[in-house]
């Protein structure tokens, strides 16, 4: 393939809510654009954009998946992505990289809660968007309550450019609004009959034309005063302003049609050609120092690898995308974010399964190579003059859904955690975390059917039986109230003896929490403790009742039991300890007995001091719709949810609550099975919270029983 310029170029993100037919239109997109000669289907299992064998087996796109074609001219790459929302770092990832998205929308269904989460990223990364409402030729196709949805939910930059003349079974005519055309399909799709609008449909067309005219006009200053002047804009001006308002995202036209039948897919791609912007009419990606970054083909290269994936037969390939210079077979580059050398052997153009090969990749482009050793997902390569500019990085959303994972086989071990290892470079949402402190291996990712599918790549393509059971909470321990212990360590068995005495006081530790006056304080320590929270060390000795150099052992001894919690064997954490006296004996006294005694006068003291677990409690936001309200809020209530508030968003309502971690087990099945998947949530660390009185005469049985079974 030969090279295309920056302004021959239009990387096109197709995303929206599940099954809408991204896939599908991809597929008519090829076939259009003659890379492919037959049209697979979802049903068929032969689609370029889902080949996957998880893609295969669901009938659902699980990855994002590159597709090139070539196009009048023009060079255009689109990224179908999956819709469901267990999979929204592909959108995200397809966003950073694609200057328009085009909204798949089911007309059937018209908004759906994965048209709200997708378009939510459309508007964080200030994307340009077009409408494409789908499936009119299906018997429940609604084209005019579509559209009303889009307005209503997006605004009156929701604008027609075309509209269906029969929607339902039996569809085939589409009128043009911006042609003033009529549009007949064959059955089986392909090339239109082109007409002139029928007279039915002419004060229809020309309203809507006048809609967008001036909508076009809005769009730029000079366009206003020639329509004043006029009274309408020519074909040219038109054509201008759709392209600016589609730039400045004040105006999302809506295009329709059918992308199983191919119906309205060839009109799309001369749109497309015409007026979608190319990078260089967009603004500027940004280096991590804010430096921008002009798609300059005369620079040295600035490369960003976007995804990577394993393809068979092939191995890694990399999918990068030229913000700068250009890019030839066999260059060498250095990573910007891991210092490597790395060789662009060899460049493809890719189109799902397909690749062909390419000489030379200009600034704006998307392409593929293979063979990197030390590049990830968000790594900069340059040349050695650029050396050190970094893009700035995709951001992934916050894991929502965990689990504890083992191989069924402990042999299996080492090679699950290098096969999580590569399944996070390719999927940097599914998380994986050994947890020292849980003694549990963590899977986390955005929702159960993620880890699900994660497992069936796990035991179906590598071969590693495994096995998911529940994750333990993060508990953490603490006190409410004051108390003292004095604790004797003493050992007298021939040889040398060992002996240390410690009293102590300790005191539950808040930010702005004033200073004991019970004993003054000759010393203090403020340790922040990695599992967060404080420990305050105070030494309050007088008269050298313990000597300075066995301080350090008695918080030693702490901290030990600390990282070993009295009550659940749970991190403690903001705690004051002030040793206020103790004794020691001439010969006995070591480091070891001060040890000791520190941590049991500790581990008693504790157990005054009204002690009490803390468990982690998450901010969650869910994104319903109103009709659904009533049963959200009554399951998150029998979650020990606390509602924080609440607010409409479109035709959606967000819940604001703080909820804890143990009562969210399983949430994302729960919440997609009371709202038939039309609900959406998102969480996030909040604070450590004491547990009610119950949940904590619970753990602490449930720790016993479990120290007798170890015993
Ligand atoms: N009737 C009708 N069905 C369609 C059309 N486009 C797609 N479908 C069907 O809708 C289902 C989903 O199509 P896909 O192309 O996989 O949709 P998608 O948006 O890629 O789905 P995900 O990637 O899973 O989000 C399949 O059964 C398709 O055959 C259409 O224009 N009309
Ligand atoms: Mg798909």
């Amino acid at each position: 393939m030969k090279p295309y310029n920056t302004n021959e170029i239009k990387n096109i993100a197709l995303i929206g809510s599940a099954k809408t037919g991204k896939t599908t239109l991809a597929e008519s997109i090829l076939f259009e654009s003659g890379l492919i000669k037959r049209r697979g289907s979802i049903e068929d299992k032969n689609t370029t954009s889902d080949y996957r064998e998880i893609e295969i087996e669901r009938e659902a796109s699980v990855f994002s998946t590159v597709l090139n074609v070539e196009y009048n001219g023009f060079k255009l790459n689109f990224i179908d992505t999956p819709g469901i929302d267990d999979f929204i770092g592909e959108v995200i990832t397809a966003l950073k990289v694609c200057d328009t998205a085009i909204m798949v929308i089911n007309s059937q269904n018209g908004v759906e809660v994965g048209t709200e989460i997708t378009w939510r990223y459309v508007t964080r990364d200030e994307k340009p968007a077009v409408f494409m409402v789908n499936q009119l030729e299906h018997e429940k196709a609604n084209f005019d309550d579509s559209v009303n949805q889009l307005k209503q939910q997006f605004g009156n930059k929701v604008i027609v450019a075309q509209y269906p003349v029969n929607a339902g079974i039996g569809f085939d005519s589409v009128v043009d609004v911006l042609k003033l055309k009529m549009y007949k399909f064959p059955v089986d799709g392909g090339k239109p009959e082109i007409s002139d609008i029928p007279d039915d449909e002419k004060s229809k067309a020309e309203e809507l034309r006048n809609e967008i005219i001036e909508a076009a006009a809005e769009s730029d200053e000079q366009l206003m005063e020639t329509f004043f002047e006029n009274g309408t804009l020519t074909d040219d001006e038109l054509k201008k302003g759709i392209k600016m308002g589609i730039i400045n995202r004040t105006m999302f036209p809506v295009f329709c049609g059918s992308a199983k039948n191919n119906q309205g897919t060839g009109r799309l791609l001369e749109f497309i050609t015409e007026s979608l912007p190319s990078p260089d009419n967009m603004p500027a990606e940004k280096t991590e120092k804010g430096e921008e970054i002009k798609y300059d083909s005369g620079q040295p290269p600035v490369v960003f690898v976007f995804k990577t994936a394993i393809e068979a037969h092939l191995g890694e390939i990399s999918f990068f995308k030229v913000f700068q210079g250009q890019v030839n077979e066999a260059m060498d580059l250095v990573n910007s974010d891991t210092d490597a050398k790395e060789r662009f052997s060899q460049i493809f153009a890719v189109a799902g399964k397909n690749r062909q090969k390419v000489e030379k990749v200009m600034p704006g482009d998307l392409a593929a190579t293979i063979k990197l050793k030390n590049t990830y997902t968000n790594n900069t390569l340059t040349s050695s003059k650029n050396q050190g500019v970094k893009i700035q990085p995709i951001q992934f959303p916050e894991p929502k859904f965990r689990t504890a994972v083992k191989a069924k086989s402990t042999a299996d071990d080492e090679k699950l955690m290098t096969i999580l290892k590569e399944m996070n470079s390719i999927d940097p949402t599914l998380k994986y975390e050994q947890s020292k402190e849980l003694k549990q291996l963590i899977l986390s990712g955005q929702g159960e059917m993620h880890l699900n599918i994660a497992k069936w790549m796990i035991e179906n393509i590598n071969k590693i039986p495994i096995e998911f059971y529940p994750p333990k909470i993060q508990y953490r321990e603490t006190i409410t109230k004051s108390a003292k212990s004095t604790y004797r360590h003493k050992k007298q068995s021939g040889g040398a003896g060992q002996f240390g005495e410690v009293y102590m006081m300790i005191e539950p530790h808040y930010e702005g929490k004033p200073d004991q006056t019970e004993y003054s304080i000759r010393n203090q320590e403020v340790h922040e403790l990695p599992w967060g929270g404080k420990l305050v060390f105070n030494n309050c000795i007088v008269g050298g009742a313990i000597d300075s150099r066995f301080m350090p052992a008695i918080l030693k001894g702490i901290m030990e039991k600390m990282e070993e919690g009295p009550l659940t064997g749970s991190y403690a954490r903001d705690i004051v300890v002030s040793i206020y006296d103790g004794k020691m004996h001439p010969v006995d006294s070591n480091e070891v007995s001060f040890k000791l005694a520190g941590r049991n006068a500790f581990k008693d003291a504790f157990k005054n001091a009204g002690p009490k677990i803390l468990e982690p409690i998450y901010d969650v936001e869910v994104l319903v719709p109103e009709e659904k309200m009533g049963d959200v809020m009554t399951d998150l209530q029998g979650r020990r949810a606390v509602i924080m508030g609440m607010e409409s968003e479109g035709g959606y309502q967000k819940i604001k609550a703080k909820v804890p971690l143990a009562e969210m087990n399983r949430y994302s099945t729960t919440l997609s099975s009371i709202t038939s998947g039309r609900a959406t949530y998102g969480m996030k660390f909040a604070e450590y919270q004491q547990v009610p009185m119950d949940i904590q005469e619970k753990l602490l049985k449930a720790y016993e029983e479990e120290q007798k079974e170890e015993e």
